[in-house]
């Protein structure tokens, strides 16, 4: 018999659908979103026909409409590393390990996603993961509760974990089971609006650090946004007033460039969401919390270990210069100055690749397609030069700290900054997880590397 299972990356895709119509009927701002990224997207392809061409030939046009990440925040290592199985099945891993410590948040990260180019183009669905870090809150006794508390819920569904272990035993899902699988494991994210705890306790939490209240007060780790890819960030930013959408002060990352490096995040204010608390009496209490909010991003090239300390040395410059306030009040300045001080970053694809700053896919022109070589003596740089092996940027598929930072930071509504101690902890992360998280620099380097072998196996193959 053939395997009845259906690939991992149509589950992920299942997945991310259902995920995005839940989150459209809970936050319908964030539809209103979609949509103004949909219109940018299409007037951005009609006005830059080369940009569309690249993006056909690469065979990545189809997946700009579809692409989204979300985020939620975990509490306990068992949470962690149950997580981890039920993203596997989807075909989604941990990569990379992003620790927030520095930036006044009390967790450490990796993003699940799907990793090699065939698994991103059917669809790069990918989920940034944070587990709460209570050893970073200093009263001791409001440690041990919330460890109590996180202790006794259950995030997943009995199905959920029952459907997991049956992937994992049997090495993949049929198609009713899979559909029962999104369904069940689509509960976890879901939003309650009655909390876990007293109004009292919450408050406790929250006096805490807010992101402590936002994990250990519900039920489960709520998706708190989704966030759709935009070729003009710029363009949305500036028309989400119209949509009577409030956008964040600056956009994060790098500067509005001509060659697109990493990644430019922004986005709208988390909502105030009515919660209701159940004290020890049984009677329920009226409250809020606000963690809900949408983004929005723009991916440009992936970055070698060169090109990325270049990056945050010059981030680090301009922020040296002017840090943005969370009020916008120096909004132009912040931008100015980040505009200045990357000018020292090449801006045109030839000369990112010449410096060795970026990754790119090597594939062979219609001239190169055509063409036989004796042997593979002539230089990957000669081939380029008489055209038979074209270039084009690797997007990047993972997320930066600053950047991060700067987005739970404005989410979490408060602009007292509070201060720990930098302790990445990647070990523990990783010992939590139940497995180590991938590389991202391999992961892009393996790419590039392939698809120059790929070229040159086809240019120096005998004809039949
Ligand atoms: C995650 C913030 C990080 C991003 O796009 O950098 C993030 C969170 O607020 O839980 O999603
Ligand atoms: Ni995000």
């Amino acid at each position: 018999m053939t395997s009845p299972h259906i690939p991992a990356d149509e589950i992920r895709a299942a997945f991310s659908a259902a995920m995005s119509e839940l989150y459209r009927a809970e936050v319908p701002a964030y539809g209103t979103l979609i949509e103004l990224v949909r219109q940018v997207n299409d007037e951005t392809l009609a006005g830059d026909p080369a940009l569309r061409e690249r993006l056909e030939d690469t065979d990545t046009l189809d997946r700009i409409s579809e692409e989204r990440h979300g985020a939620i925040r975990l509490g306990t290592p068992a949470e962690l590393s149950m997580m981890r199985r039920v993203f596997a099945v989807m075909g989604m891993y941990p990569v990379g390990y992003y620790d927030l410590s520095t930036a006044g948040v009390p967790v450490h990260s990796t993003a699940f996603r799907p990793v090699g180019e065939k698994a991103l183009s059917k669809n790069p669905f990918r989920v940034f993961t944070s587990l709460l870090r209570l050893d970073l809150i200093a009263d001791e006794t409001l440690r041990r509760e919330a460890e109590e508390i996180l202790g006794k819920r259950r995030i997943f569904t009995n199905e959920a974990i029952a459907l997991t272990q049956k992937a994992e035993q049997e090495g993949g899902l049929d198609k009713a089971d899979a559909g029962r699988f999104v369904a069940e494991v689509l509960e976890t994210f879901r939003w309650h609006d009655k909390a876990n705890v007293s109004l009292e306790m919450y408050r406790r939490l929250h006096d805490a650090h807010r992101l402590v209240a936002d994990v250990v007060s519900f039920k489960g780790p709520h998706i708190n946004h989704l966030t759709p890819r935009t070729l003009d960030i710029d363009a949305v930013q500036a028309r989400m007033p119209e949509h009577g959408i409030a956008p964040k002060a600056v956009v994060e990352g790098p500067p509005s460039r001509k060659c697109p490096i990493l990644l430019r995040q922004t986005s709208f204010k988390a909502l105030q969401e009515a919660v209701s608390f159940a004290d020890a009496d049984g009677s329920w209490k009226t409250g809020s919390h606000t963690a809900r909010f949408g983004e929005i991003e723009q991916r440009g090239i992936g970055l070698t270990p060169k090109g990325r300390a270049l990056y945050d040395d010059l981030l680090n410059r301009s922020r040296a210069v002017v840090r943005p306030a969370a009020d916008g009040s120096n909004a132009h300045e912040y931008e100015a100055a980040l505009a200045e001080v990357f000018q020292a970053f090449p801006d045109n694809w030839d000369d990112i690749r010449a410096n060795g700053l970026g990754y790119f896919i090597y594939s062979l022109t219609e001239k190169g397609r055509t063409r036989r070589l004796p042997d593979a003596a002539l230089s990957l740089e000669t081939l380029i030069a008489e055209g038979l092996i074209r270039f084009d940027p690797i997007v990047y598929e993972d997320f930066l700290p600053v950047s991060a930072a700067g987005i739970f930071q404005s989410n979490l509504g408060d602009d007292a900054q509070q201060e720990f101690k930098a302790s990445p902890n990647q070990l523990r992360f990783e010992a939590d997880l139940g497995a180590a998280v991938l590389n991202e620099f391999d992961h892009y380097a393996a790419i590039e590397q392939g698809s120059i072998e790929a070229c040159l196996r086809v240019l120096t193959a005998q004809e039949a």
